[in-house]
């Protein structure tokens, strides 16, 4: 039996029962199906959460039911806890929730707030279900690796009946005000405020409560054309909760057919969040929207839906929108001039979150001049802890720091995996790769990574080859490793429901699958019909997962066999919105509706795990890519955008997605080269690719339908230009590993928006279409528009810039944008002046094989002529040895007054120190062996050679000057055979 198109209508399919099956169960779509997944309206939750801010924000007498119990609350060693009293009706009942605010080492403060069980309203389960009875507080345990020593020097600075106010943070400039009655919490950084949190009275718990069958009331009769009077209405609102819910949906649910039971009935959980003075707030991706995120309650150009986060499979995804996509990450920055803040709310359950923008003129009369716009968000989530965590900058790459502290940096990848990987749904023969091999190898176009879809397995069955056209996957795996290069296969977390399948057998008798509501197997519908789901959340499962990946169960594969894991969201065609049943139940009994948004990253990070186990004493990085995430899968492998289409609007909206990601801790990221849907045309393909090469993750990718575009079939001048784009990356692979080690020891975002480079420009902070490489200074803009020939690039600062590639000196001038001609065969980037970095240029075929080139350095000269700086980090690309010291970090600084460049470790660590394993040790032969100088200064000019002194020897280098030119160009020298070991101090005289 094999499936082809399945999505487009064009079944081509051998075993006609099954197709039957599939289609009626997930109809082919044309685009995104908008309506097969919830607006606000449609989830309770939501629309409860809406409805209560709506009232609470109409309501001039408002006033919020939560309020501390002063008498329950103790301060502790960097801790206070206590207890909110929610009022629950107008009998004056109350509920009591525990709150605990922590004061973190890191200036972090974090608010969890949990349930308390009561005697009375102590939940019961109202199916035969078997979930588990408390509020979900596992999140932690998969999201948090660090970063939560409590800062015992944080202390109460002031307290009475009404308040308290704790004093935090590496300076004691961070205040929390605690208000009690009602609950607020102002955070302030040097005495101004910067996030509030319930300052709208928005905070909402549904407690838990038993279901009170109602007997239907009577409607009052009422005369034709009668209408309720205004004094009716308010009538029926008072016999609303005091919160003003609609209990309509507090129970059980149902959407396009399918209904929740929700055995634990109401649960959600709302808060108010809002950003004082902030006008630009980030994150919360992934959407496809622009970076600084828009008002979500209508008005012109606003949104009318809050942005949701609920993984799901929403394949050709429609473009501007808040719709929820494939991964979540519920961090948000907020960013003004002068101030960065950002908070992290830890809940895996489906969540939205509003964003409204309001203008606030302390003065009446200023007529808007001055006041400030204060950006207020709107949290809800399904259900689990209230669990926020806070961080006050001040600027974003503290933000980003401390949320790395707690959540984890970006795994060290594998080197090859910043190459450039060639996939597509399917290359349909272990033949068919081994020509796709040659022939990139024939039109002199590099790459590292090919890629096997579903197809490659015998029906759908994973750790499976389909033995007819993959004959012979050794051999397959063989060629590729002898011109450096890797395979993917795809492996998904259904597993096929059929007799003669060990896999499948086996995740039934050890009973390690996700379960339904009643506790028993849960089956659904995916690729390869019947499936059962893995359950990732169980260490046992983890272990068994493990054992998959031996070389000696899943034959065929071998060390350059990596893993691609998709659908985990989890998609299930025949389920609610392409999904599992909320009601489902995973390891210790948690509902699926806890932990929807973890569950791609437990899978994700089963595969990891099991990739490290492959064979005893092989203790590789593994690679995976994942198309579910969470907050903490940058500790795992790379991610992408998902089912894009072949269009320009993707490729254009792809900078902003790729740019969210890496300002929320996950900058491993990219969009399908060319689009996944459809069939784009050779400009756009061309352009796809030299806007491909700034993505961290750069991958081609097509639809099974979509007409074979591998970058060579393009034809001239096409192939010449995409062959240029894929070089260019690849030359400057140092400097990209450089940046992802960045990532990796703090949380820095690979490419980086203007916000993040330079905060206090006001006229940056929106821009997403531009950014800068690492530290490299290079700035790119790529060209993302149809028959577009020029770009304008905004220029953030008063530095120098160059063109990359002819030298030119830029005119531009600061807060301005310059306009740059882009042909076709032109990628806009420029120089930062000031930087140095560091390329190989010697073309080869994949990274692997460049492993021991010699480096080239480029200079390019601060403005003033003075100065230059930057950085190389290197170490071998594949084991963990770096972790051990194994590794080359160096620090380059050109002084343009003292006439040198010089090479010093980046850490100030003594060479000799390090007892040099069999890498370093080669490293020795590999060399700094060409030093381009853009913007040379003048006593470069007229000289032949300059000296180099290294390892207490010295001996010279040849100079090449060339004098400014009229057109424009800058003064450039290139230093050659400069022959200074990469690993070691060099210092090159040009006095
Ligand atoms: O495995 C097939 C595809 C894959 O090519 C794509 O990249 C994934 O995002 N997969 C989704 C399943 C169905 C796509 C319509």
């Amino acid at each position: 039996m094999h499936l082809s198109g399945p999505l487009s209508g064009k079944w081509t399919v051998t075993s006609l029962g099954l197709l039957s099956i599939l289609s009626t169960v997930f109809t082919p779509a044309v685009a995104v199906k908008e309506h097969d997944f919830k607006k606000c309206h449609q989830s309770g939750f939501c629309s409860r959460n809406r409805a209560f801010a709506d009232h609470a924000l109409a309501a001039s007498s408002w006033q919020s039911p939560y309020t501390i119990l002063p008498e329950s609350g103790a301060f502790k060693d960097g801790q206070y806890q206590a207890t909110i009293l929610k009022t629950i009706n107008d009998q004056g009942e109350t509920v009591r929730l525990p709150i605990t605010i922590s004061f973190l080492e890191s200036g972090t403060g974090r608010v969890t707030v949990d349930e308390e069980k009561r005697q009375k309203g102590e939940i019961e389960l109202r199916h035969n279900s078997k979930a588990r009875k408390e509020r979900y507080n596992e999140a932690e345990k998969w999201v948090i690796v660090g970063g939560l020593g409590l800062d015992k020097k944080a202390k109460v600075e002031s307290q009475d009946k009404t308040q308290l106010t704790v004093k935090y943070g590496p300076s004691s400039n961070f205040e929390a005000i605690i208000k009690f009655s009602p609950f607020s919490i102002d955070f302030k950084r040097d005495g101004i405020s910067q996030i509030k949190f319930n300052d709208q009275g928005l905070l909402n718990i549904e407690h838990w409560r038993p279901k009170i069958e109602k007997a239907p009331e009577p409607e009052p009769e009422k005369k034709e054309g009668e209408e309720t009077t205004e004094g009716e209405q308010k009538e029926e609102e008072k016999k609303e909760e005091p919160q003003g819910v609609d209990e309509s949906t507090l129970w059980e649910e149902t959407f396009g057919g399918n209904t929740d039971s929700k055995p634990r009935g109401p649960e959600s959980i709302g808060l108010d969040i809002s950003f004082v003075g902030f006008e630009h707030v980030f994150g919360i991706p992934s959407h496809a929207s622009s970076l600084s995120l828009k008002q979500t309650r209508g008005g012109e150009g606003n949104y009318e839906e809050p942005y949701r986060l609920y993984n799901a499979d929403v394949f050709e995804y429609i473009l501007d929108s808040p719709m929820t996509l494939y991964g979540a990450i519920p961090f948000m920055q907020a960013h003004r001039k002068g101030s960065s803040v950002g908070v992290f709310w830890l809940n895996a359950a489906e969540t939205w979150v509003d964003v409204v923008k309001a203008k606030d003129s302390k003065n009446p009369l200023a007529l808007g001049l001055g006041s400030k716009t204060t950006t207020r968000t709107h949290w809800m989530s399904e259900s689990g802890l209230l669990d926020v965590f806070v961080f006050l900058g001040p600027t974003p790459k503290d933000v980003v720091t401390k949320y790395a502290e707690l959540t984890g940096t970006t795994t060290m990848p594998q080197e090859f995996a910043l190459g450039y990987h060639q996939c597509r749904w399917n290359y349909v023969s272990d033949e068919d790769v081994k020509d796709v091999d040659r022939k990139m190898d024939k039109f002199k176009m590099p790459y590292d990574v090919i890629w096997l879809d579903i197809e490659y397995t015998d029906e759908k069955k994973y750790f499976t080859w389909d033995q007819h056209s993959f004959k012979d996957p050794i051999g397959m795996g063989e060629q590729l490793a002898n011109h450096g290069r890797q395979l993917v296969t795809i492996i998904d977390p259904h597993i096929k429901n059929v007799d003669n399948y060990p896999v499948v057998a086996e995740l039934k008798s050890k009973e390690l699958a996700v379960k339904n509501k009643e506790g028993s197997i849960f089956e659904g519908w995916c690729w390869p019909g019947s499936s059962h789901w893995i359950d990732a959340f169980n260490p046992k499962a983890r272990e068994w997962w493990a054992s998959l990946f031996k070389y000696t169960s899943f034959k065929g594969t071998r060390e350059n066999t990596w893993i691609w894991n998709d659908m985990n969201e989890p998609s299930v065609f025949n389920g609610p919105e392409v999904t599992m049943p909320k009601d489902n139940l995973h390891d210790g009994n948690w509902e699926h509706r806890d932990v929807h948004n973890l569950n791609g990253m437990t899978f994700n990070n089963a595969t990891f795990h099991a990739l490290k186990s492959r064979k005893p004493g092989e203790l590789r990085r593994p690679f995976v890519l994942t198309r579910a995430f969470f907050a903490g899968s940058q500790r795992i492998g790379a991610m992408w955008t998902g089912d894009n289409m072949a269009e320009w609007g993707h490729l254009k909206a792809s900078f902003p997605m790729v740019l969210s990601q890496g300002i929320s801790g996950y900058p491993f990221s990219g969009a399908d080269v060319g689009g996944f849907f459809g069939n784009p045309d050779k400009d756009l393909l061309t352009r796809w690719y030299q806007a491909g090469i700034f993505y961290p993750f750069f991958r081609g990718h097509a639809h099974i339908d979509a007409r074979r575009r591998e970058p060579y079939l393009m034809g001239e001048p096409y192939n010449t230009i995409i062959a240029a784009a894929l070089r260019l990356r690849y030359s400057l692979l140092p400097s990209w590993y450089t940046a992802f080690h960045q990532a990796h020891v703090d949380g820095t975002p690979i490419i980086k928006p203007m916000f993040y480079t330079h905060p206090s420009e006001e006229g940056g902070l929106a821009i997403d279409d531009q950014f800068f490489v690492g530290n490299t200074g290079l700035l790119a803009k790529p060209v993302t528009e149809q028959d577009k020939e020029s770009v304008d690039i905004w220029i953030p600062d008063n530095e120098v810039y160059y063109d990359y590639f002819t030298y030119n000196i830029i005119p531009t001038s600061k807060g301005k944008s310059v306009t740059i001609d882009a042909p076709m065969d032109k990628i806009p980037l420029l120089m930062q002046g000031g930087h140095i970095f560091a390329r190989r240029d010697i073309p080869r075929r994949s990274s692997t094989l460049m492993k021991w080139d010699d480096y080239t350095l480029v200079v390019s000269v601060s403005k003033d002529g003075k100065h230059a700086e930057g950085d190389l980090y290197v170490d071998d690309g594949d084991s963990y040895d770096f972790e051990k010291g194994q590794y080359i970090n160096r620090k380059f600084v050109f002084d343009g007054s003292a006439k040198t460049i010089v090479s010093i470790d980046a850490e100030g660590r003594e060479t000799k120190s390090i007892k040099e394993g069999e890498w370093l040790k080669k490293m020795h032969g590999v060399s700094v062996d060409k030093i381009i100088v853009v913007g040379a200064p003048a006593s470069l000019a007229g000289k032949k050679e300059v000296s180099v002194e290294s390892g207490g020897k010295s001996w010279s280098a040849s100079v090449e000057y060339n004098a400014a030119a009229s057109s424009g160009r800058a003064a450039f020298a290139v230093i050659k055979k400069v022959a200074a070991p990469v690993g070691a101090d060099f210092k090159i005289n040009f006095a």
